[in-house]
């Protein structure tokens, strides 16, 4: 494997990623994650971060969705990875978790970076590192996203402040959550309070 220039080796390996993703993807899935991936490219430009593998757990990060609730359940209990009472109730919740897993058995990507990008792109959690933050970013701002109508405002900080930027994210998903009667997961309210506190900080630090 050493023989074959790195460059090489990173490209014919994603396109092997695309090609397998497009077969178990519905098409809208699809799209979003190619959004995803280049969206994620374009922030590690930004804040210094390595390109090649915030796109390659970009084009990752949702690789579980095509399967099922029961066959997500059934592969967490396969592989002893633990449920929690929330995603129990709401099994979607396991689609990052069991992606983070398949990027390495069915992908072949054996990076813990991209792991756990992949892992905690849906909760976020208290202290993301750049590669988490950015993957939790690209996914709720990259171009097909329509759902949230400040996405105009959001975009424009996500390339000033990443750290603002998820701070807004979560306000407006768990207040997305309280209105459609969610379960909130508590790594998402620990999270929150996380960047909440870590923003007064930072006008604490500015007034002094
Ligand atoms: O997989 P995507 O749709 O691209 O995006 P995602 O993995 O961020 O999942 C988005 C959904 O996850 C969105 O509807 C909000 C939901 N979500 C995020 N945190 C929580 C949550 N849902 C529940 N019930 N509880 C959470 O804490
Ligand atoms: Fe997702
Ligand atoms: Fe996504």
């Amino acid at each position: 494997m050493w023989l074959v220039n790195l460059r090489e080796y990173t490209d014919m390996k994603k396109s092997d990623i695309i090609i397998k993703l497009k077969k178990t993807l519905e098409r809208k899935r699809f799209e979003h994650t190619l959004g995803v991936a280049y969206t994620a490219a374009a922030l590690a430009m930004c804040h210094d971060a390595d390109m090649e593998k915030a796109y390659i757990a970009g084009l990752l990060h949702d690789c579980a969705k095509g399967m099922t609730d029961s066959e997500k359940l059934k592969y967490c209990k396969d592989h002893n990875l633990p449920i929690k009472p929330v995603e129990y109730d709401n099994p979607s919740l396991l689609h990052s978790k069991v992606g983070s897993y398949l990027a390495d058995e069915v992908y072949e990507i054996k990076d813990k970076e991209i792991a756990d990008a992949i892992f905690y792109h849906t909760t976020g959690k208290a202290g993301m590192g750049l590669l988490e933050s950015i993957i939790f970013v690209a996914d709720y701002i990259e171009p097909g996203r329509t759902h949230d109508p400040e996405l105009p405002v959001i975009r424009k900080e996500a390339f000033n402040d990443l750290n603002k930027t998820i701070l807004h994210i979560y306000v407006n998903t768990i207040k997305h959550l309280q209105d459609t009667d969610s379960p909130i997961d508590t790594t998402t309210m620990i999270a929150y309070e996380y960047y909440a506190k870590q923003e007064n900080n930072g006008k604490d630090n500015q007034t002094h």
